[in-house]
């Protein structure tokens, strides 16, 4: 059993009158339900690459089967996945509030499977797939063949429905999370090592309205200096906990 986890009354009073919580999630709230992070070393066969590498228009022009081997596998453990206590508690903690914003830098879906409605998803979906060239979606296409497979519609190569580095994110996506960080009278940042771009300014704007800025994470990170609280341990642990703090008590 964890140490009593303390959570700060601030942060609990603020929730409980809060008009508009907005939340960011990364990686990590998905690591308890078996997704590997952004940043921890790749397993097996993938070890030797950086993921930063990979998801890139680049390295799928210069090696498209290697970009899509890695996305298929990925892809394969996100099925396996299932939504954790921390995706549940922000799914239920929407219904305790006057207004939730869920913004996620997860491609996993597992806030949508743990019932999380209007989720802003900025870097896109790993299970959804569309065409290279004209981003047509395909729900499925013929095993073996073409690695990567061919577009049925006009031949260009498929690949996920993801936002890769040095690609532009969804124009009303982020415009969406922008506002409502600017509103929000509470900031959840959970789950991320805050380090990549435009997602890592959205608690900046939260501040700059006066917001209160609170951070979900095991180890501090880039945001952490610019936090108000800091919440140390697991989202799976400390999500359905400040909801019981804040609601059922
Ligand atoms: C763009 C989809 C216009 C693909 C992803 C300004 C400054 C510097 C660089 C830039 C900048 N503006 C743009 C850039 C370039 C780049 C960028 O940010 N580079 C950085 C990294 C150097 N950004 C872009 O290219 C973006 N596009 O801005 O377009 C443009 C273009 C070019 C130049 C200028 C402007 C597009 C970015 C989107 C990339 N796509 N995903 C895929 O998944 O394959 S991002 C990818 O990274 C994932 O989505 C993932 O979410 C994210 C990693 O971040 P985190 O989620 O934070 O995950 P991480 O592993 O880092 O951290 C996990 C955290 O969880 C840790 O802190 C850990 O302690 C914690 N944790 C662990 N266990 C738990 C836990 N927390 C709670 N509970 C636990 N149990």
């Amino acid at each position: 059993m964890s140490p009593e986890i303390i959570i700060p009354d601030s942060v609990i009073q603020k929730l409980k009158t809060a008009r508009h919580v907005t939340v960011l999630t990364g990686a990590g709230i998905s690591a308890e339900s078996g997704v590997p992070t952004f940043r921890e070393a790749q397993t097996g066969l993938w070890a030797k690459y950086d993921p930063q590498e990979l998801a890139t228009p680049q390295a799928f022009r210069r090696n498209p089967k290697l970009v899509w081997d890695w996305y298929s596998w990925r892809r394969e453990l996100v099925r396996q996945a299932k939504p954790n206590p921390g995706h549940f508690a922000l799914a239920k903690l929407a219904n305790l509030v006057p207004k939730l914003t869920l913004i996620t830098q997860n491609v996993d879906g597992l806030h949508q499977q743990a019932g999380s409605k209007n989720v802003i998803c900025l870097h896109g979906n790993i299970t959804e797939t569309k065409c290279y060239t004209n981003s047509h979606f395909v729900e499925s296409w013929p095993d073996g063949e073409d690695v990567p497979p061919k577009c049925p519609m006009c031949g260009s190569l498929l690949r996920p429905n993801v936002v890769w580095f040095g690609e532009n994110l969804p124009g009303d996506a982020l415009s969406t999370a922008v506002q409502a960080s600017q509103t929000c009278d509470i900031f959840f940042s959970i789950g991320t090592s805050g380090l990549v771009h435009p997602a890592a300014l959205l608690p900046m704007y939260a501040i700059e309205n006066g917001a209160l800025l609170v951070e979900l994470n095991p180890q501090p990170t880039q945001l952490t200096h610019y936090a108000h609280e800091l919440l140390t341990g697991a989202a799976g642990e400390l999500l359905p906990l400040l909801v019981e703090r804040a609601f059922d008590s």
